[in-house]
C-alpha cells in the first residue's frame, strides 16, 4: 500500500501512531489499546511540536516538524530539520551517550522522531534557572558534552575523507540560513520580525542600527559561521536545550546541527548563563534575593570554559599518545610533548576571543531580535526588565566588538558584575 501522506499529528493521532509501530508500542506497553496511553503536547520551544506519551510500561517523546516555524506560522521552513536532528542525536550519542537521549525512531514521511522521555524531576534548564535553581554538576556535564562531541567530530580526531563526508551529511542549509538571519543580520537593522522592550530600549535598539563597529564585528562572525567548518555542532546549545536534574544533564533539540566553528557551540551556554545572571536581578525578591544563584551562574560560566579546555585537551593528548590523531595535527608532527603543547596553546588562544564575540552576538539577539528568552520575559515590569536587558546589551556589545579586551573568563564575569 502507498505510504500515508504527511499529516500534522494531535494528541489522538499520536496514540494511533505509537500503536502502529511495534517496537514503540512494546516500549510503552500499549498492546491493550490506545486507551492505555496518555499524551500531552508540551512544546514550549520556538520551532516544533512535542508530545509526551506515557503507557503502562514507560514513556517516550515524539517530536514533529511542521512546514513552518511554531512561533511564526507564516514563516515556511524545511521539515527536513527533523532528519538533521535524528542524525545528530545518533552521532552525538555515539560520542557522549551519558548526555544524549536515545533515539528510538525516525519517520521521514511524517517528519517526526521518537526519543527517550526525560521525566520529572528533569526540567528544562532555562525554566529552572528562571525559577532560581542551581545545578552544581552543570559545568562539568556541559563541558563533557562539548569536548566529546566537538573533539571527536573534528579534523583533530578524523581523517580528511571521513571529515568531508560528515560535513556533507550535515549540510542543513536552511536552518543555518535562519541562524544567519536572526543572529547575524536582523538585530542590526529594522527587520520586521525584531522586537524589544519598548519604549524603554528604543534608543538602545536604534544605536545598534547605526553602530558601524558592531556591524563590522557581526559580519566577521557571520563569515566565520558560514565559512569555517571545524566540527559537528549542536547548533542551538542554549539553556533551553538542556534538561537537568541535580545529577544528570541531557542535551536535546539538535535540529540546527551542522559542520561549523567550534566557538559557536561553546559560546551559547556562556552567553545564556550571562543572560540568566542579568535577569536574576529582575526576578529576585526580598524573599528570594538570589545572591547565591548569581554567584553560581558566574562561577559556572567560568568553569564551563576551563573544563572544556581540560576535557578537549585530554582527548587530544590521548589520541596523540595512542598514535591515532586525525589529519590536522598528525602524530608524526605532533607526538605527546612540546610541539603538541604549543599547538594546543595556540588553538585555545585563537578560540577564546571568537567564543566571547559569538557570546556577545547571542546576548544581543535575545534582546533585540525575534527570539526572546523567558529569563527576561518573566520579569513582569517593563522598567525593571529593560534595566536588566540594557546591562546585558552593554556587556554583549563589548564582547562582540572588543573581545581582545578580555584576557580570560574571570575578566568577563568581573565585567558582568561591574554593570550592576
Ligand atoms: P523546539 O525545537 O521547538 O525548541 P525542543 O526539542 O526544544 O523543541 O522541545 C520543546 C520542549 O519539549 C522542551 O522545552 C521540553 O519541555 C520538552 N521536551 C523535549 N524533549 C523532551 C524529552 N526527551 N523529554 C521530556 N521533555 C522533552
Ligand atoms: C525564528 S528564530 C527561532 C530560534 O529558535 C531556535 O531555538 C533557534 O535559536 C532560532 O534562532
Ligand atoms: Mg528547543
Ligand atoms: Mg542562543
Ligand atoms: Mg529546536
Amino acid at each position: 500500500p502507498a505510504e500515508a501522506e504527511f499529516k500534522a499529528l494531535d494528541v489522538e493521532s499520536v496514540k494511533a501512531y505509537m500503536m502502529g509501530v511495534p517496537h514503540l508500542a512494546e516500549h510503552l506497553g500499549s498492546r491493550a489499546g490506545p486507551g492505555t496511553l496518555q499524551v500531552r503536547e508540551v512544546g514550549d520551544g520556538n520551532m516544533n511540536f512535542v508530545y509526551i506519551v506515557e503507557g503502562p510500561a514507560g514513556g517516550l517523546v515524539l517530536k514533529q516538524a511542521l512546514p513552518f516555524i511554531r512561533i511564526a506560522p507564516d514563516w515556511p521552513i524545511t521539515q527536513d530539520r527533523v532528519r538533521m536532528e535524528a542524525q545528530a542525536l545518533a552521532e552525538q550519542a555515539r560520542h557522549c551517550p551519558q548526555h544524549v537521549p536515545r533515539l528510538h525512531h525516525f519517520d521521514a514521511r511524517q517528519c517526526l522522531l521518537v526519543m527517550d522521555y526525560l521525566p520529572p524531576p528533569h526540567d528544562i534548564l532555562r525554566r529552572a534557572l528562571t525559577a532560581g535553581k542551581v545545578f552544581p554538576l552543570l559545568a562539568s556535564h556541559v563541558a563533557a558534552f562539548l569536548s566529546c562531541t566537538l573533539f571527536r567530530t573534528s579534523l583533530i580526531a578524523l581523517d580528511t575523507r571521513t571529515f568531508r563526508d560528515e560535513a556533507a551529511r550535515f549540510k542543513n542549509t536552511e536552518l543555518c540560513r535562519l541562524t544567519e538571519q536572526v543572529i547575524f543580520t536582523d538585530p542590526y537593522y529594522a527587520a520586521p520580525v525584531n522586537r524589544h522592550t519598548s519604549p524603554q530600549l528604543d534608543e538602545a535598539a536604534a544605536r545598534f542600527r547605526e553602530d558601524i563597529a558592531a556591524k563590522v564585528a557581526i559580519s566577521r562572525l557571520k563569515a566565520t559561521f558560514c565559512q569555517r567548518q571545524e566540527a559537528l555542532l549542536h547548533g542551538d546549545l542554549h539553556t533551553g536545550s538542556f534538561m537537568c536534574t541535580p545529577h544528570s544533564t541531557w542535551a536535546i533539540d539538535a535540529e540546527f546541527a551542522f559542520y561549523g566553528p567550534i566557538a559557536f557551540d561553546v559560546c551559547k551556554m556562556i552567553a545564556n548563563l550571562l543572560l540568566a545572571f542579568f535577569a536574576s536581578d529582575g526576578l529576585a525578591s526580598a524573599r528570594d534575593p538570589r545572591t547565591q544563584q548569581r554567584q553560581w551562574l558566574l562561577q559556572t560560566t567560568q568553569d564551563i570554559w576551563t573544563l572544556f579546555v581540560q576535557g578537549f585537551s585530554r582527548l587530544w593528548d590521548t589520541a596523540a599518545g595512542q598514535g591515532r590523531s586525525g589529519d590536522l595535527y598528525p602524530t608524526q608532527l605532533f607526538p605527546l610533548g612540546p610541539a603538541l603543547e604549543a599547538v594546543q596553546a595556540t588553538f585555545f588562544q585563537d578560540l577564546f576571543p571568537d567564543v566571547l564575540s559569538f557570546a556577545g552576538a547571542v546576548m544581543i539577539r535575545r534582546i533585540l531580535g525575534i527570539a526572546h528568552v523567558i529569563d527576561f520575559e518573566h520579569i513582569e515590569h517593563a522598567d525593571s526588565r529593560s534595566v536588566c536587558e540594557g546591562r546585558a546589551l552593554v556587556l554583549g556589545r563589548q564582547l562582540l566588538v572588543e573581545p581582545l579586551l578580555f584576557p580570560d573568563m574571570t575578566s568577563v564575569v568581573a565585567a558582568a558584575e561591574a554593570t550592576r
